[in-house]
């Protein structure tokens, strides 16, 4: 795109500190209204996750995007107005932006430009803790800007600096070297398939157990159930991507069979490609499982549509239909649901339907032809420990 005399004029005007964010989509042939709306619902709690404040959303109706402005000209030039009226600091996209929109864009509005894997890579940067959750977030974030480094590409490599809503790490210009980004990628990649290595070594050990991996769209519940099912106490809360890194624990309740509950990383869509390339062994957890428990947020309005994202992932990582199980989570909150056949309805935070899961389960397994060893009569049975599987 030529830049024209106001863009030009917008690329030299001081981008805002502020955390005030504007939503921009698309909707037409591909996307409905709605669907462009609930997308928009669900980009907003992931700035708002980030750190950034959602003043105004903006739809527009188009065929398809536009390949320079992904809105087009006139919209763009509106966006800029409403930028400049309402102090907003970011400009942040539904859909992943190629690198010359990111440019184009950049020049023609008056605040930092990010898209949809953009947030999501500020999320999981800020959320990780495990050494490895830290690598492949480094690795997924380098990888996403290389492409994006010629020329423009300003805000996201703004984004380095972790939480680029939250003020300050802005400011820094850091510098652009190519080659020594790539150096850094290949430091990295050798590092993870380190860390890899040594999980596998572990995972081996605990070979003879079989893992049961809550999996579902972020949000859905599972770390609360994982809580609930092993009595542990980890960190669950209404924000996406609460959980980073997965945790492993005994399954309590099943009469004493050792199986083990992993927890696992949220799935959602629109998962940005480099993400689920570095996450990869963190979701090989999901295709080692000797069975899911695919969790869905029976409450949410979008319960549907998540629950296919969900199944289209999972189905991605070549897992077979007979190692789901089905959970309905939330049922406080959605009481009218049925579940069909052997799918499970269940509370995680009363604890309904829990033991009528932990019984699916077992019976999964042993439909599987999966060995549960009982655990021997060791003294750790303490009641919790050894409780049956019908009364939970
Ligand atoms: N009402 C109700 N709320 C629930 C239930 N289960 C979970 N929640 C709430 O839903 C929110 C998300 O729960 P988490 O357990 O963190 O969800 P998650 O699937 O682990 O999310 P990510 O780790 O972000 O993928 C929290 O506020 C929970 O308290 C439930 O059965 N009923
Ligand atoms: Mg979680």
């Amino acid at each position: 795109m030529k830049p024209t005399p106001k863009s030009a004029a917008a690329a030299e005007e001081p981008r805002p500190r502020s955390n005030r964010a504007v939503l921009v989509g698309v909707y037409g042939r591909q996307v409905s209204r709605a669907a462009a709306e609930d997308h928009l619902d669900e980009l907003e709690r992931l700035v708002d996750t980030a750190g950034g404040r959602v003043v105004a959303r903006a739809l527009q109706e188009r065929k398809s995007p536009d390949s320079a402005t992904y809105v087009g000209k006139g919209k763009v030039e509106e966006l800029a107005e409403l930028a400049r009226a309402q102090g907003v600091g970011w400009t942040v996209f539904d859909d992943e932006l190629s690198p010359s929109q990111v440019r184009n864009l950049e020049k023609a509005l008056p605040t930092h430009v990010l898209d949809r894997p953009g947030v999501i890579l500020q999320i999981f940067a800020a959320r990780a803790r495990s050494r490895e959750a830290m690598t492949q977030v480094e690795l997924a974030r380098l990888e996403y800007l290389l492409p994006r480094l010629a020329g423009g590409g300003e805000s996201l490599a703004q984004q380095r600096g972790g939480g680029a809503f939250r003020g300050g790490a802005g400011e820094r210009k850091i510098e652009l070297d190519r080659r020594k980004i790539r150096r850094r990628i290949s430091t990295l990649k050798e590092e993870l398939s380190r860390i890899e290595r040594g999980r596998l070594v572990r995972r081996k050990r605990m070979r003879q157990v079989p893992v049961v991996a809550l999996v579902g769209y972020t949000n859905a519940g599972k770390t609360t159930l994982f809580n609930r099912l092993t009595s542990s106490a980890e960190f669950a809360e209404d924000r996406l991507f609460a959980t980073l890194d997965p945790r492993h624990a005994r399954l309590h309740g099943v009469g004493g069979r050792a199986i083990v509950v992993t927890d696992t990383v949220g799935l959602l869509r629109k998962l940005p490609h480099t993400l689920v390339a570095s996450f990869r062994s963190t979701l090989a957890e999901v295709e080692d499982a000797d069975l899911l428990v695919h969790v869905v947020d029976a409450s949410s309005p979008q319960a549907d549509e998540q629950r296919a994202v969900a199944e289209e992932l999972i189905a991605g990582f070549g897992v077979p239909k007979e190692k789901v199980l089905l959970a309905y989570n939330k049922m406080d909150l959605a009481p009218g649901l049925v579940a069909a056949g052997e799918d499970v309805r269940i509370s995680a935070a009363t604890g309904d339907g829990l033991s009528e899961l932990r019984a699916a389960v077992v019976a999964r397994l042993e439909a599987l032809g999966v060995r549960m060893p009982l655990y021997g009569a060791g003294p750790a049975g303490s009641s919790r420990n050894r409780g049956d599987v019908t009364p939970s």
